[in-house]
């Protein structure tokens, strides 16, 4: 089980399945997300092929299952894009970073930033 921080559901970025690019990057928000939809969430991952990672879906194949509940239940899908992605946060002192982190869209639309802990 990992943390990721749920960021919303977005339009499918990743809509060519037989390569290894996300065309649709423009899906996500470049002005800020309403707080309220933040959440965090522990996600439970399947490594299918044991190669200690968790594979999204490209060249054909599909992604790896991950399951979660954002509140409505458990949902199981599977990751369809993964990314680097540059987030700024605004602080509650009005001060902003901006950082590298790891962007990931299910099949199902739902969006995440891997949270490491460590
Ligand atoms: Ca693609
Ligand atoms: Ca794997
Ligand atoms: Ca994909």
């Amino acid at each position: 089980m990992e943390n990721y921080l749920f960021i919303g559901n977005y339009a499918d970025s990743d809509t060519n399945e037989s390569d290894r690019d996300a065309e649709n990057l423009g899906v996500f928000p470049t002005t800020p997300i309403d707080g309220s939809i933040l959440q965090i969430v522990a996600m439970n991952q399947t490594d299918t092929n044991s190669n200690g990672g968790y594979g999204d879906s490209e060249l054909g194949l599909p992604g790896e299952p991950a399951s979660y509940d954002l509140g409505a239940g458990t949902v199981t899908t599977a990751p369809d894009m993964t990314t680097g992605a540059n987030i700024t946060v605004t602080l509650g002192d009005g001060t902003t970073r901006t950082f590298l982190a790891l962007l990931v869209q299910m099949d199902n639309g739902d969006t995440f930033l891997r949270v490491r802990t460590h």
